[in-house]
């Protein structure tokens, strides 16, 4: 997708630090985190929400996830606990329509979120 800001973090267009990555994800520093800890795990890609994943992407959620425990590991946060969410569509919260999931971490999380 050329004018998706995730797509050109992925092709080395645009910078960001990048954590961790795999043959088909990538995870990187959030420009804006929310907590001491904040990363964004995305397919390389581009899938616009949770919600246009296909049945046979289930493999590329699990990698997500793969990733995201990794992160967590490389973070520091594995045994203080984090969170992970995927926002999807506009009542879900999300701005960037390129599908990621957010690891955050490094103090308390409240519940319910806003
Ligand atoms: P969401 O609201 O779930 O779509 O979250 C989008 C996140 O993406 C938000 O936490 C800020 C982050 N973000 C937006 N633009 C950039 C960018 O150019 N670089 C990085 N690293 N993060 C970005």
């Amino acid at each position: 997708m050329n004018d998706c800001i995730f797509c050109k973090i992925v092709a080395g267009e645009l910078p960001a630090k990048v954590i961790h990555e795999t043959d088909r994800v990538v995870a990187f520093q959030d420009i804006d985190p929310q907590a001491p800890v904040h990363v964004l795990v995305v397919p390389r890609r581009h899938i616009p929400t949770l919600h246009d994943m296909a049945d046979e992407d289930g493999d590329l959620v699990g990698e997500i996830f793969q990733v995201a425990r990794r992160v967590a590991d490389k973070e520091g946060i594995s045994e203080s606990g984090y969170r992970t969410v995927f926002n999807c569509g506009g009542d879900g919260g999300q701005d960037v329509y390129h599908l990621h999931l957010h690891l955050l971490g490094g103090r308390r999380m409240a519940w319910p979120p806003g």
